[in-house]
């Protein structure tokens, strides 16, 4: 019987709320060059596009159409609802997660809606555009502030307590991600051999030969169905 359950969402949870995901067709990484706008050397190169990329994403999340979908809620009822621990890792850096309700959340790439002074390394909130001229309310300086996003060759957040999650987890459900971006990809092979692996995916990953149940279609409506059905197996048990 699952008791400790890990899930792992990507950008496709959010793509029926109107966030583009990365690698689709239309996705962000047909408009960028990766290397441009999600690597430190990118930003060092040009910090006004590396800002003016995370500015229109931030501002985004305030649209009035911009919102949690069916999925989002699902997995904010199932923690509220479920006895035994839950841990919610997301690679998504959209607020869409704790807008629908989600507490024990990890945002492992960042959150657009933070920036962080690098000399102080302090966080801050803001949904405010940054450029190279804002001066930072810690250290008076201009340039300093930078997007608190996990680009390429960085370090993702929270890795051990995302890691010690998945050891001792007995259900893993991977929620519209494309498996291409490690150290997330990999975490499937981090769960025991005998936790249950589910992926729902609008399509196969590069990974989907790792897990023993595959559900195919929109996270809307996948979603709600999976959690409520772990739910009426944990009451009938
Ligand atoms: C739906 C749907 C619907 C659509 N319903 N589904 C060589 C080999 C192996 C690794 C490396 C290598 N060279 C370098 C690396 C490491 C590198 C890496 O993985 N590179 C690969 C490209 C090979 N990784 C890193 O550098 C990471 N750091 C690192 O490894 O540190 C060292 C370390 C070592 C050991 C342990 C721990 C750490 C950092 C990665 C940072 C990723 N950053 C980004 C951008 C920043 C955030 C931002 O700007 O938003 O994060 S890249 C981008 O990809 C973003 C995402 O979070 C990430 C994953 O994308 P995601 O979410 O999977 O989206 P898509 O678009 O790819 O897929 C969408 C999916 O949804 C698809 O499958 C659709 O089918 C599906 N879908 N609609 C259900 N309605």
């Amino acid at each position: 019987m699952a008791n400790s359950v890990v899930v792992l969402t990507g950008a496709g949870i959010s793509a029926e709320s109107g966030i583009k995901t990365f690698r689709d067709h239309n996705g962000l990484w047909e408009n960028y060059r990766i290397e441009d706008v999600a690597s430190y050397d990118g930003f060092l190169r040009n910090p006004g596009l590396v800002q003016s990329f995370y500015n229109a994403r931030r501002a985004q999340l305030k649209e009035a159409s911009i919102q949690p979908n069916p999925a989002h809620h699902a997995l904010a009822k199932f923690e509220q609802e479920w006895p035994g621990e839950f841990l919610l890792v997301t690679q998504n850096v959209d607020n869409l997660h704790e807008r629908a309700g989600s507490r024990h959340l990890i945002h492992m790439h960042g959150e657009l809606a933070k920036v962080r002074c690098q000399k102080s390394r302090r966080v801050f909130e803001t949904f405010d555009p940054i450029n190279p001229d804002t001066t930072c309310v810690c250290c008076s300086q201009t340039g300093q502030l930078r997007p608190h996003i996990v680009w390429f060759g960085e370090m993702p957040m929270e890795m051990e307590q995302i890691f010690a999650a998945l050891e001792r987890c007995d259900l893993f459900v991977a929620i519209g991600t494309s498996g291409q971006v490690y150290p997330a990809a990999g975490f499937v092979h981090h769960v025991r051999g005998d936790a249950r692996k589910v992926e729902i995916n609008a399509e196969a990953s590069a990974v989907s030969l790792a897990f023993d149940e595959l559900r195919r279609g929109p996270a809307s409506r996948e979603v709600p169905a999976f959690f409520d059905e772990i739910l009426r197996l944990r009451k009938s048990q």
